[in-house]
């Protein structure tokens, strides 16, 4: 045999999959376990004591991806016992075992139970892709992992992390934009969390053909993960995003309702439908500029003819209230003279081929340059260009196309990118692509408008883009199983760090019935992100295209949601502060109850803690409802249910089931028309009876800007005690005065007619209180009459809103 042909028999070894096998060397250093054989070596970093980073390597360093993690390690206290084949390492949350013989890494608790364990397969390599097989345990759940559709739980499933442009994805289609490798497992022996931290095309299969193992692979690169354990899923997913950072608290507007339309031109039009929703009286923040607001699709630019002054038609919506978002492509046209293609060829800022010439691929502008938004000097030249946008008044940013998309949606492989300063390939850089053009436009923002918060919608991410953008589902479809679906995809972005999330209301492509445009308004009012937004060449779809039905269904479900922003705001503050879902899945609080994963009851959801979503499609007229542990309201009535049962309730389309949760507290205010307006002062506290109390964080600050990091805001927690039957109101902190004058606190529940306020009694006064106005029947066959709910004779109180503590007791 040849020597070239006993090298190449040598390597042929590499098409069967290889095992990492036997650790030959290892030693400990700081809070690092390092070893190695001759084939690959391995890290283990104690992060923290929840927290431990596993690398895995065959290049001669470790490859880490510089986008996700923005957490150092805390350097915790740890212990390391050694046995003859095997290494223990302590930590005040857990224990790791690995085993020297097989590289077997096992994760149990401080008590021993067993959380997550290799398969006796271990970690191995096929060619360049690693993979980590994992045992399954008892009843063991997958949660999580971002934008991916399917069941809540994501067993018997394989999942791929490419972004990925797709039009009118089915509802079990995978993948799609964006891509977030986390997920939780949970079993009877508690959660943990695994984070494969490497930008490589990767698969995660939780058992789909196959009954032996799940497994997380990545194409090329290093199997770098990050094993996360907390006592609850909380903590897991606080732990995730001290990881990959949280949310940045938005301007007050971005939580508002938002009317999209591809496109809205031109100026008059864009104007027009601004003012239909002040003529209608229908709250509303935000009016989008989509493809058409360019010259020839050309970022950067205003068409001259459909919009001949934009900065004047942005005034004058802004002095109706509205805020303006424009839209963003990554693409630039190839054409001489267009300056910023000029710029970009000069200063070096696009993607290229390996022989340094520029990549092009077609989009809307035709042929395209493509910005490597992975090198700095791009993102901060981009950011300097959005002047020619916040120069006009435009006031938010919306990243589209960036997976990136073109024509042919296959972008060759061997292109590349700076990826800060280490050269690489598409392979590696795809999935980030996205992420770094949001981020760009989060800085050019703020580069530009120093004093405002920005205000970023992305299509596209990975792991991270929490900390630069909200996200939304890309192009749905207008049809129930696609507004259940959305509400899956949001639901599983929170579990997996993006709280501010959200789905086109009404569905992108196609035509929503009536009732379907009026269940989507309902339920999106009870989303993080709240917009609407429809395809070119389709119907009318602003809420009130579809009859005086929906149109009153909508206003009224979009009034709630204007009331409710005290509440909305308050956990938008405490989501960028902790990284917690604002719309949660109950697996979140419930896993352990098996029944939240049927498929009747995995839409379920909790919306800023207090309620209980229970989304069921427009055409039911009733629906089956899991309520979980606890006490529970129907929301516009006050029909108290026990938790741990299922109830039939009547969903008539004007009223979308949702509950509070029984010792739980939440605000609203008066109805404005958008959330500059002011309301009339008083804050309104509703408060519910419950075997639980619970603890309200109400925060306040101007809604914009960032003086609330200096101490100007309002804040303070309100705790309802059922036991002790009070109502303590802590403290106020910051130097912000509130926005409230007064407090009118209403009592769901209990039975006291008076209570006891600063020594002195007080009889509670009563009124008939209404969540949601009566809908107006334009049929006059009873049969077709809308139910109308309201609480009678609510008991409340008014009071001054003190900023010194204080208690209202005797509730019972
Ligand atoms: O810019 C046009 C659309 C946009 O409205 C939509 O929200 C994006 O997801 N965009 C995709 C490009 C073309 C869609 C057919």
């Amino acid at each position: 045999m040849s020597s070239t042909l006993r090298s190449l028999s040598t390597s042929r070894k590499s098409v069967r999959s290889q095992p990492f096998g036997p650790v030959l060397d290892w030693n400990l250093e700081n809070s690092q376990l390092e070893g190695r054989n001759d084939q690959a070596q391995f890290r283990l970093t104690i992060y923290q004591p929840g927290i431990v980073r596993v690398q895995i390597s065959r290049f001669e360093q470790f490859h880490s991806n510089p986008y996700s993690v923005v957490a150092q390690p805390s350097a915790p206290e740890f212990s390391l016992v050694e046995h003859e084949h095997s290494l223990e390492i302590h930590t005040p949350l857990l224990q790791i075992k690995v085993n020297l013989e097989s590289f077997q890494l096992g994760f149990f608790t401080t008590e021993g139970t067993l959380l997550n364990e290799d398969d006796p397969l271990s970690v191995s390599w096929i060619g360049s892709e690693v993979t980590c097989y994992k045992q399954v345990q008892k009843n063991e759940k997958f949660v999580g992992l971002g934008e991916k559709t399917g069941n809540l739980d994501r067993s018997g499933k394989a999942y791929t992390h490419w972004n990925t442009d797709y039009f009118a994805y089915g509802v079990g289609d995978d993948p799609l934009y964006m891509s977030i490798p986390f997920y939780i497992g949970t079993h009877d022996n508690g959660a943990y969390g695994i984070f494969l931290d490497n930008t490589h095309k990767s698969v995660f299969n939780f058992g789909a053909s196959t009954n032996r193992f799940v497994y997380f692979s990545a194409e090329d690169g290093d199997l770098d993960y990050y094993f996360i354990y907390q006592s609850d899923i909380k903590g897991i997913i606080q732990s995730y995003t001290e990881l990959t950072g949280r949310m940045q608290l938005p301007p007050k507007w971005a939580l508002g309702f938002q009317q999209c339309r591809y496109s809205y031109y031109p100026d008059s039009e864009v104007y027009a439908v601004a003012q239909g929703f002040r003529d209608k009286k229908m709250p509303a923040d935000v009016i989008y500029l989509d493809i058409h607001h360019m010259e020839a699709y050309k970022v950067f630019t205003f068409d001259g003819v459909k919009f001949s002054d934009p900065k004047s038609m942005i005034a004058a919506l802004k002095a109706k209230g509205f805020k303006v978002v424009v839209i963003m492509d990554p693409g630039i046209k190839t054409e001489k003279g267009y300056l910023p293609y000029d710029e970009g060829l000069e200063k070096d800022l696009f993607v290229k081929y390996p022989d340094g010439k520029t990549y092009e691929a077609q989009v809307w502008p035709g042929w395209c340059a493509f910005p490597d938004f992975t090198l700095e000097e791009t993102r901060k030249w981009w950011a300097e260009k959005m002047a020619f946008y916040t120069e006009a008044g435009v006031d938010g940013f919306w990243t589209d196309m960036n997976e990136p998309a073109s024509w042919g949606q296959f972008t060759p492989n061997l292109i590349e990118f700076a990826f800060e300063g280490r050269t690489t390939s598409h392979r590696e850089a795809r999935n980030v692509y996205g992420m770094q053009m949001a981020r760009s436009a989060q800085e050019g923002s703020l580069f530009q408008n120093p004093a405002k918060r920005p205000f970023v919608l992305t299509r596209s991410g990975f792991a991270g883009i929490q900390r630069y953008a909200a996200a939304w589902t890309g192009d749905n479809v207008a049809s129930e199983e696609h507004m259940m679906a959305g509400i899956r995809l949001v639901n599983s972005l929170g579990m997996s760090g993006v709280s501010f999330a959200g789905y086109d209301v009404g569905g992108f492509a196609g035509e929503a019935t009536q009732s379907l445009f009026a269940r989507w308004m309902s339920i999106g009012a009870f989303s993080p992100f709240y917009r609407a937004h429809s395809m070119i060449n389709s119907n009318d779809a602003e809420p009130w295209a579809f009859g005086e039905e929906t149109e009153e269904i909508s206003r009224n479900y979009m009034k709630l949601r204007y009331r409710l922003l005290p509440t909305i705001y308050s956990k938008f503050y405490l989501s960028s502060k902790t990284g917690l879902p604002l719309a949660e899945s109950l697996a979140v609080q419930f896993a352990q109850d098996e029944k939240i994963f049927h498929s009747a009851f995995q839409n379920q959801y909790l919306f800023c803690d207090s309620f209980l979503v229970a989304p069921v499609e427009s055409n039911k007229e009733i629906t089956k409802v899991l309520l979980p542990q606890g006490d529970w309201y129907y929301l516009y009535s006050d029909k108290q249910h026990l938790g741990e049962q299922t109830i039939y309730q009547d969903c008539p389309l004007n009223y979308l089931p949702v509950y509070v949760q029984g010792g739980s507290v939440f605000a609203m205010q008066s109805q404005i028309e958008h959330s500059g307006e002011a309301h009339d002062g008083v804050l309104e506290l509703h408060v519910y009876h419950g075997s639980s109390g619970s603890n309200y964080f109400h925060y306040e600050d101007e809604g914009e800007g960032y003086a609330y990091q200096n101490g100007e805001y309002f804040s303070r927690t309100i705790s309802f005690d059922p036991g002790k039957g009070k109502l303590t109101f802590s403290s106020a902190e910051g130097t912000f005065p509130s926005e409230f004058k007064r407090l009118r606190v209403f009592f769901h529940g209990f039975k006291s007619t008076s209570v006891e306020l600063s020594g002195e009694q007080h009889s509670l006064q009563k009124k008939n209180y209404a969540f949601l106005s009566r809908l107006t029947e334009f049929d006059p066959l009873p049969e077709h009459h809308h139910p109308y709910f309201e609480i009678k004779q609510l008991p409340y109180l008014e009071l001054d809103h003190l900023s010194d503590s204080f208690e209202i007791t005797g509730l019972t």
